[in-house]
């Protein structure tokens, strides 16, 4: 029986594991929620409904840190960097959420679906890292194209969801686009989470760019893949857009493969991949769609896969389009299905 802190356990991602956690994923004594001081009063049990065995809401400056097996960090790179090297050596197997780790060549970076394999053994850092959300989706929908004709060159461009800002995201998303709809001549909101105004607009930069101008998420998205994958070589490259949609990140993705394949063959190997929908252009429904992916509990779990074409002059270019809910698929359940892993292999209890 684990007895879990769950650090960030108010935000958009901690309710997540929460409703994971509830809905018994893995065998608990005690979930230790922790937050800032400004989630004081926050009733979690009443405002989830949720019956496992919940401590008191726990102020980060006054939790006392020792006795967790395992460390859920859900409150950023910035308490990542200064909590999660001391959370593992109290002890605790470290399971972070934020980039602080990600790239550490001692910190496994995991997706239980695609390199499970990189958790064969407890990391000696204390420390396995959730990869970014739009990292997840990507590559859970990557892994049956290599396995069936080998990478080469990937080129994304994502189309991210308000809920990748957090539940202040959501908000401002939902209060800006009300405000409009209300006044269509309303002057543009001032620029908050997203940078810049997000209802009725895209903003195409997500995160601050580097040098090269490339911009945080789209160097996640170029690094992160090559790691989980175990193909340091992989070219590939994105362009990441924050869009007017609540919940779910979509993808669409160019992968140049190294053996030439047919559409047939690719909708196959999507098909016969657990955790993936494949959607074909002759189903009722011909395509994934944001809407549709987050609305019942079934569809929030899977990666959904559609617009399979391979270009008619190149049987190596294959295109997909690529959609997960961002929170459930892209942080939540990965983040769970690790510490389900690590139970497995006994490392904990
Ligand atoms: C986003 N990648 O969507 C972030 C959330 N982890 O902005």
């Amino acid at each position: 029986m684990l007895r879990i802190a769950l650090i960030g356990a108010t935000g958009a991602v901690g309710r997540e594991c929460l409703a994971l956690l509830d809905a018994g994923a893995v065998p608990l004594a005690e979930v230790v929620p922790v937050a800032s001081a400004r989630s004081a009063g926050t009733d979690l049990a009443a405002e989830l409904d949720l019956s496992l065995p919940l401590a008191p809401l726990t102020p980060l400056e006054e939790w006392d840190r020792t006795g967790a097996d395992v460390a859920l960090l859900c409150a950023g790179a910035e308490i990542s960097r200064r909590e999660g090297e001391r959370l593992a050596a109290a002890g605790a197997l470290v399971v972070d959420n934020s980039s602080a780790f990600r790239m550490r060549p001692d910190v496994p970076l995991v997706v239980p679906q695609v390199n499970p394999g990189a958790l064969a053994e407890r990391p000696g850092s204390g420390l396995v890292a959730n990869p970014n959300c739009s990292t997840i989706q990507l590559v859970r929908a990557l892994q049956p194209l290599h396995k069936l004709a080998g990478l080469d060159d990937v080129v994304v461009a994502t189309y991210q969801a308000a809920s990748g800002g957090g539940l202040r995201g959501l908000a401002e998303l939902g209060e800006a686009s009300a405000r409009m709809l209300s006044d269509v001549g309303a002057p543009a909101e001032p620029p908050g989470r997203f940078g810049q105004p997000l209802a009725f607009n895209l903003v195409p930069e997500i995160g601050l760019p580097d040098e090269t101008g490339f911009a945080h998420e789209e160097r996640k998205l170029a690094c992160e893949p090559r790691k989980i994958l175990g193909l340091p070589e992989l070219r590939i490259t994105a362009t990441a857009v924050r869009v007017p949609v609540f919940h779910c990140h979509c993808e669409a993705v160019r992968i140049r493969v190294r053996r030439p394949v047919t559409a047939a063959q690719v909708e196959d190997a999507l098909a016969a991949t657990p955790g993936i929908r494949l959607y074909r252009r002759t189903d009722a429904v011909p395509y994934p769609m944001p809407r549709f992916a987050a609305a019942r509990t079934e569809d929030r779990a899977l990666v959904h896969v559609g617009r399979v074409r391979v270009e008619p002059d190149d049987p190596h270019g294959v295109w997909l389009w690529v959609v997960a809910d961002n929170l459930w698929v892209g942080a939540a359940s990965n983040a769970v299905e690790i510490v389900e892993l690590a139970v497995k292999h006994g490392w904990l209890g």
